[in-house]
């Protein structure tokens, strides 16, 4: 048989239901798990493709992150462990939603339009979140791969971070390190351990952080790494999926979104607590106050911390290299003007969305870069890390610099930098904490966030708004731009913006402001004019 009558036959196993059209978003595809039998498959067919095309190993990550457990997705990863290229999104929204009679058209298509050799070996790795539909979804994606002659590893349950290390260090055949949560494991906490060396007088009580897991892989995986950590680490472990639901009413979105503690969590007044979310690519931290007052470190706080750890090492050093921070619109406005003005490093702004961010990033020797929701991390180039671990090994070199080019390395050895990682940007914060004596209400007065309100809305089509500068300006529909300028203007230190979502039918309206009542009524005076 050919492989296009294998493709069909095996096709019929997974059916698309007619007439459903799901599209590749900035998270890949995402919906109720009853819906994604096909879209598995399909991607299975697509990652082989990819492989073939990039001559690399793919890896194919089946989660919806912080979505209820009802709920499922795939995501694709590119050979350095980066998120799909955007020029094959459209290839991937193409195959999932071809009608069954046309798939082997579609796929055709691809192959043709991307000259693709079929006979060349093609390799998946596969991962999957704790959720249950998980098992059945990525046997889908495995049949895809098999019926297109491509071989796969499956990695079981997996954080996303993780799929995307493996697949990273595959294709770099080890410079990154073993194509293994072990290895992973082992990497990581090595690192850590050799950076949390430098904190001389930390105690017991100052490590200790209590975490959220959200009932999810996080957890699973967190406790493995626990072993390797020893007594550098003293860490409890909250919603570890024992008694509750994924994602339910704990996890880094729903604090964000709250603004609350996860329920689940025991931490008392003034101690660290941190929630992952369900595939651990997120992160934030928090703490209540002796008033129980609750306190978020969001993405924007972390960046901002990590960037005041990174350039004090980059002047100790005196290694002259390129750093900036990426932030997005949804970056509290206190945050970039500390950076910019008081940090003094370069602040870019991206569209929301991990690759647009990473892609950025990349342009500098180090970028660190961050959504305020809590996904990043640090990117460094191949100069930059070439010239630390030169200072690290130069017996010339003075003790002050020598040192904080070893601090360096041991920074870029616990980041993982293809991808927002909860788990390595938990070692991090963690590990620069304890070296800067540091306390969270320390980390937290750095700079005082300014309110703000984040609010969706339901429109006919949210396709009618299109965005320019970053999506901070919006240039459709006509007047909808200078509707806003006029309600900001009514309001003391006040930003707004609207832009369609890329991963739900909604428009998000974002508002800062001097008070929290100004911030509320603006965003509600915004949402009005985008009806
Ligand atoms: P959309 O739905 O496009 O706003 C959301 C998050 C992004 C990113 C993606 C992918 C906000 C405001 N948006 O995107 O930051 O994380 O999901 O998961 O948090
Ligand atoms: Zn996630």
């Amino acid at each position: 048989m050919s492989p296009f009558e294998d493709v069909y036959e095996e096709s019929k196993f997974h059916p698309k239901l007619e007439g459903l059209l799901l599209p590749y978003g900035t998270a890949g595809f995402r919906s109720n798990a009853n819906h994604l039998d096909h879209i598995m498959f399909r991607m299975g067919l697509l990652a082989v493709l990819r492989s073939q095309n990039t001559k690399a190993t793919i890896g194919v990550m089946v989660t919806a992150s912080h979505n209820p457990e009802e709920d499922n997705g795939v995501k694709i990863i590119d050979p350095m462990g980066e998120m799909m290229s955007t020029s094959w999104e459209g290839y991937a929204t193409q195959l999932a939603n071809a009608e069954q009679e046309d798939l082997i058209d579609a796929l055709k298509e691809i192959i043709e339009k991307e000259a693709i050799d079929l006979s060349l070996e093609a390799k998946v790795f596969l991962g999957k979140d704790t959720r249950k539909s998980g098992v059945k979804l990525s046997e889908a994606v495995i049949s895809g791969v098999s019926a297109l002659g491509g071989h796969s590893k499956d990695f079981g349950l997996v954080t996303t971070p993780q799929l995307h290390y493996a697949v990273r260090c595959q294709n770099t055949k080890g410079k990154y390190g073993e194509p293994s949560v072990e290895g992973y494991n082992k990497k990581l906490s090595a690192a850590f351990i050799q950076l949390t060396n430098n904190a001389f007088n930390c105690t017991d009580d100052q490590k200790h952080l209590s975490v959220d897991g959200a009932n999810g892989i996080g957890a699973l995986k967190l406790r493995e790494i626990e072993c390797h950590l020893k007594k550098s680490a003293h860490i409890t472990l909250f919603n570890d999926g024992s008694k509750r639901k994924l994602n339910d009413q704990c996890g880094a979105d729903f604090v964000k979104v709250h603004q609350k503690a996860p329920i689940g969590i025991e931490i008392n007044p003034g101690e660290r607590g941190c929630s992952f979310d369900g595939d651990a690519d997120r992160i934030v931290y928090y703490y209540t106050d002796s008033q129980r007052r609750f306190h978020l470190l969001d993405g924007d706080k972390i960046a901002t911390l990590i960037s005041i750890f990174l350039k004090e090492l980059l002047t100790q050093s005196g290694l002259n290299l390129t750093m900036a921070v990426v932030q997005t619109a949804y970056a509290n406005g206190s945050s970039t003007d500390y950076l910019r003005d008081t940090l003094k490093v370069t602040v870019q702004c991206s569209k929301t969305g991990v690759k647009y961010l990473q892609e950025m990033a990349q342009k500098f020797d180090i970028g660190v870069y961050f959504e305020a929701n809590g996904h990043g991390t640090v990117v460094f180039s191949k100069s930059a890390e070439d010239q630390i671990h030169q200072l690290a090994e130069d017996p010339s070199a003075n003790d002050e610099a020598k040192r904080a080019a070893r601090m360096l390395q041991s920074s870029v050895n616990v980041i993982n930098q293809t991808i927002g990682d909860a788990i390595s940007d938990m070692l991090l914060i963690e590990a620069i904490l304890a070296i800067k004596g540091m306390t969270i209400q320390q980390w937290h007065a750095i700079y005082t966030d300014l309110p703000n309100r984040q609010i969706k809305v339901k429109v006919a089509d949210r396709r009618v708004i299109d965005t320019t500068d970053a999506e901070r300006r919006a240039v459709s529909p006509a007047g909808l731009q200078e509707a806003i300028d006029s309600l900001v203007k009514r309001h003391k230190k006040a930003r707004s913006f609207v832009r369609p979502s890329g991963t739900e039918d909604v428009v998000r309206i974002y508002a800062e402001a001097e008070t929290q009542e100004s911030a509320d009524a603006l965003a509600h005076e915004v949402s009005l004019a985008v009806y």
